[in-house]
C-alpha cells in the first residue's frame, strides 16, 4: 500500500487538498478542542476533555488550606501555559504575516517548467512574513533595520519560499560571516543591550573591519530601513536564482516585489516617536489596511540573463554584496501579489510558518552564490530547532497545498499518519507507489562544475565601493542628507572614536563630500580612507534606487490626522473628511477626550485618538480645526503643541482653520510658514489640499527645521 502523508489522509495514493484545507479544516478527528464558540450552552474543559465546574479556585483544603496536588485541571492549566512559548527566530524575531494570492499575468514558459511562472490561469495561494532583522519578538516596529520580505507560494508542484529583504543586498558576501554579523549586530552579550538598533559599538566594529559590508550599510542609512509601512516597501530575492526550462536550459533571474501603493519611508525623528507612540505601527498599518479591504499589492518583477550577459556585468552577479541595476538589466513585470486576509491566529500562521530557501518547485533552481548555498542549510535546520519536529511541514501554514506522498515517517506530533504496510521505495505492495518520476519531478541543472577544493574567495567579489558610490549617487539630495544624518545619529553612539573613524575612514573610498560631512558631524578629523582591495569605480547613476524619485505621488492608502475640538467648523470637517475618502485615503479624528467632539452644528463625532496617544508622528498629513475656546484651551497643551510642531518639522502638509492659528503660535512655528501649512477657510480648499497632500512631504521645509542643515 502507498503512503500518502496530505492532511487527513486515507490510505490512498493521492489526497487532493482542497484550497485552505490546510488552514481551515482541523487536524486529526478530534478536530475540535480550543475553539471558541457562540453556543451559549458550551462547558469549558480540560485538554482531556473533562467538562469544569469550577475555573476559579484551586483545590484546596479548607478555604485558608494548603493547595492540593491532585488538581489535575490547576497542573494541566498552569502545565501548558508554561509551555507556551516556542524559541524565537534567532533573526528575524518580530514579524508579521498575512494571507493572499499570486496571479501570474505574463507566462515565462520560454525560461521554466515551474507551473507557478508559466499557468496565467489558476491563481496561487500566498504567505507572507514582513519582520524586522535584530529585534526580539516584542521590540517595536520601526527600528532602523533591513525588513525581511518572506513569501510563501504553495504552488502545485510544492511549496516555493522567496525568502527575501526589502534591500536588494546583503552584508556579507559568505555564509560563514552569517553567526559573526548577527552577533555583532544584536545586543551585546554582557549586558543584552542595545535592542533592536545598530547603532552601537560592536555593529560598527564589525562592519568597519568587513569593507565588504559597506554597499549594504549605505542601503541601511537610507531611509529604506524606516520604511512607512509593510505596504510601502520594495522586496527582493536578493540571490541570482536559476529559471530551468523543459529543455534543461538555464536562464539567470533576479526576483522583485514592486508595491503598487508607491515607496514611502518616515523620517528618523519621526520613526524615534512612533516606536514610543505605537511600537506596532507597521503591524497595525497591514491588519487594518487589509481588515477595511484596501489590500496591498506588489508586481513580482524579473530581471532575466544568460551567461553571457552575467559574464560581461562589471561585477560578479553571484556576489549578493551586489546588485544588478535596472537600467542594465531591465525588470518585466510577470504577476500580482495580493494580500487580502488577515491571520486567524498568529502563533499558528505568522509564528510557525516556517521559510526555507532551499523550498523550490521544478523548473526554479539555485545559482552557486555561496550566501545563498549557506542558507539553503540555515533555513532548515533553524525550523528544527524552533518548531521541534521535523513534522513542522504538517503544521496547517507549512502544509503544501498539493498531494505530498513520502515515506518518511513518525517523529515527534506526527499529526498526518499514513496507513498501510509498506513505508519503504520500491516495494511490491498494491501498485507499489508513490514512485520517483524523471519527467515531472525535480532536476538540479546540470551545471559543469571545476576547482580545486580551498576555502577561497573569489577576485570578481574584491570590489567593496563602487556600488556603494553608485547608490550614494542615484540618491535625490534630501536623501543623501538624510543618510548622512543617520550615519552620524549612528555612530555618534558609538563609545569608541577609533571605531567611528575606521567606520569613516571607509566612505573616504564611497563619496568624499559624505566623508568629510559625517566626520564633521562627529568632530572628528577626517581619518586616511581605509585600504581597498581594488579603487572605486565610476558607475552611472540608477534613478530606480532613489524612494523619492519613485513616490507615490497620490494620497491613496494613507492617513489623514484630524485634530479637532468643540466648536469645530462642521461643513469644513465635512468637507475635508470626504475629500480624503474620495482620494482613497482614511483619517482618524484626535480630540482632547476619546469620547468625541460636539461641532459647531451641534453634532457629536467620535474619536479615535485622545490627543496624547495620538500624535501627529502617526499620520501621513493633518489637519487642525479649531473653535477659538478650543484653540486657547489647546495652547498650554503640550501633546497639541507637540502635534502641530512634530508636523511641521516633519516637512506634512497641515491644514488649519483660521481659529486655529494661536495653537500655531503657542508651537513657535515660524510666523512665515509655507505654502504646505495651508489655510482652510472654504469647503472647496479641502479637496485642493487633499491633492497637494499627494506629495506626502513638503521637502524644502527641512532645511528650516534641521539643525545640520542649518549649520551646514
Ligand atoms: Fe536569513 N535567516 N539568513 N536572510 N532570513 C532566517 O530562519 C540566514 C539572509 C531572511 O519571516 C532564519 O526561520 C543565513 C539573506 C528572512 O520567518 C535563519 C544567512 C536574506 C527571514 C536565517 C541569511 C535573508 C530570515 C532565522 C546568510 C535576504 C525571516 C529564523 C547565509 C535574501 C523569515 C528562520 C521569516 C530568517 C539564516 C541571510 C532573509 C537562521 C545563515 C541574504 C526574510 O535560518
Amino acid at each position: 500500500m502507498a503512503r500518502s502523508t496530505s492532511a487527513k489522509a486515507p490510505a490512498s495514493k493521492s489526497v487532493k487538498t482542497p484550497p485552505d484545507a490546510a488552514f481551515d479544516e482541523p487536524l486529526g478527528d478530534g478536530g475540535e478542542t480550543h475553539q471558541q464558540t457562540s453556543d451559549p450552552g458550551a462547558t469549558l474543559t480540560t485538554q482531556q476533555g473533562h467538562p469544569v465546574a469550577d475555573d476559579q479556585n484551586s483545590l484546596r483544603a479548607g478555604p485558608r488550606g494548603p493547595t492540593l496536588l491532585e488538581d489535575a485541571i490547576l497542573r494541566e492549566k498552569i502545565f501548558h501555559f508554561d509551555h507556551e512559548r516556542i524559541p524565537e527566530r534567532v533573526v528575524h524575531a518580530r514579524g508579521y504575516g498575512a494571507r493572499g494570492e499570486f496571479r501570474l499575468t505574463k507566462s515565462l514558459a520560454r525560461y521554466t517548467r515551474a507551473d507557478i511562472l508559466t499557468d496565467t490561469k489558476q491563481p496561487t495561494e500566498v504567505f507572507v512574513r514582513f519582520s524586522t532583522v535584530v529585534g526580539r519578538a516584542g521590540s517595536f516596529d520601526l527600528a532602523r533595520d533591513v525588513r525581511g520580505f518572506a513569501v510563501k507560494l504553495y504552488t502545485r508542484q510544492g511549496n516555493w519560499d522567496l525568502v527575501g529583504n526589502n534591500i536588494p543586498v546583503f552584508f556579507i558576501q559568505d555564509a560563514i560571516k552569517f553567526p559573526d554579523l548577527v552577533h555583532a549586530v544584536k545586543e551585546d552579550p554582557d549586558r543584552a543591550f542595545p535592542q533592536a538598533q545598530s547603532a552601537h559599538d560592536t555593529f560598527w566594529d564589525f562592519a568597519s573591519l568587513m569593507p565588504e559590508s559597506w554597499h549594504m550599510i549605505m542601503w541601511l542609512m537610507s531611509d529604506r530601513a524606516i520604511p512607512r509601512s509593510f505596504r510601502t516597501m520594495e522586496g527582493f530575492g536578493v540571490h541570482s536564482f536559476r529559471l530551468v526550462n523543459a529543455k534543461g536550459e538555464s536562464t539567470f533571474v533576479k526576483f522583485h516585489w514592486k508595491p503598487r501603493q508607491g515607496l514611502q519611508s518616515v523620517l528618523w525623528n519621526e520613526a524615534v516617536k512612533i516606536n514610543g507612540a505605537d511600537p506596532d505601527f507597521h503591524r497595525r498599518d497591514l491588519w487594518d489596511a487589509i481588515e477595511r479591504g484596501d489590500f496591498p499589492q506588489w508586481d513580482l518583477g524579473v530581471q532575466l540573463f544568460d551567461e553571457a550577459t552575467a559574464a560581461a556585468l562589471p561585477f560578479d552577479h553571484l556576489d549578493a554584496t551586489k546588485l544588478i541595476p535596472e537600467e542594465l538589466v531591465p525588470i518585466e513585470i510577470v504577476g500580482t501579489l495580493t494580500l487580502n486576509r488577515n491571520v486567524d491566529n498568529f502563533f499558528a500562521e505568522t509564528e510557525q510558518v516556517a521559510f526555507c530557501t532551499q523550498n523550490v518547485p521544478p523548473g526554479i533552481d539555485f545559482s552557486d552564490d555561496p550566501l545563498l548555498h549557506g542558507r539553503n542549510f540555515s533555513y532548515l535546520d533553524t525550523q528544527l530547532k524552533r518548531l521541534g519536529s521535523p513534522n513542522f511541514t504538517q503544521l496547517p501554514v507549512n502544509a503544501p497545498r498539493c498531494p505530498v506522498m513520502h515515506f518518511q515517517q513518525d517523529g515527534h506530533m506526527a499529526m498526518v499518519n499514513p496507513t498501510g504496510r509498506a513505508n519503504y521505495e520500491p516495494n511490491s505492495f498494491d501498485a507499489g507507489t508513490p514512485r520517483e518520476n524523471p519527467d515531472v519531478g525535480f532536476r538540479s541543472f546540470a551545471a559543469p562544475v571545476d576547482g580545486v577544493k580551498a576555502r577561497i574567495r573569489s577576485e570578481s567579489f574584491a570590489d567593496h565601493y563602487s556600488q556603494a558610490r553608485q547608490f550614494f549617487a542615484s540618491q535625490l539630495p534630501i536623501e543623501q542628507k538624510h543618510l548622512g544624518d543617520a550615519l552620524v545619529f549612528e555612530l555618534s553612539k558609538c563609545v569608541r572614536p577609533d571605531i567611528r573613524a575606521r567606520a569613516v575612514s571607509h566612505l573616504r573610498n564611497i563619496d568624499e563630500t559624505l566623508a568629510k560631512s559625517v566626520a564633521d558631524g562627529l568632530g572628528l578629523t577626517l581619518p586616511e580612507p581605509a585600504v581597498a582591495a581594488q579603487p572605486t569605480r565610476e558607475l552611472d547613476r540608477s534613478p530606480a534606487l532613489s524612494i523619492l524619485a519613485n513616490g507615490p505621488n497620490g494620497f491613496k492608502g494613507r492617513k489623514m490626522g484630524l485634530l479637532l475640538s468643540d466648536g469645530a467648523p462642521a461643513p469644513l470637517v465635512a468637507a475635508l473628511t470626504s475629500a480624503v475618502e474620495k482620494a482613497g485615503a482614511i483619517w482618524e479624528v484626535v480630540a482632547p477626550k476619546i469620547g468625541g467632539v460636539r461641532l459647531d452644528d451641534g453634532t457629536m463625532l467620535a474619536a479615535q485618538q485622545k490627543i496624547d496617544g495620538g500624535p501627529s508622528v502617526l499620520f501621513d498629513a493633518v489637519a487642525v480645526l479649531l473653535s477659538a475656546e478650543g484653540a486657547q484651551a489647546l495652547s498650554i497643551d503640550a501633546a497639541a503643541k507637540d502635534f502641530v510642531s512634530d508636523a511641521f518639522a516633519h516637512c506634512k502638509y497641515i491644514a488649519f482653520n483660521a481659529a486655529a492659528a494661536p495653537l500655531f503660535d503657542a508651537a513657535r512655528l515660524p510666523p512665515d510658514r509655507d505654502e504646505a501649512v495651508v489655510p482652510v477657510q472654504k469647503e472647496k480648499d479641502a479637496a485642493a489640499f487633499v491633492k497637494a497632500c499627494g506629495a506626502l512631504r513638503f521637502w524644502p521645509r527641512e532645511a528650516m527645521v534641521d539643525y545640520d542643515s542649518a549649520v551646514s
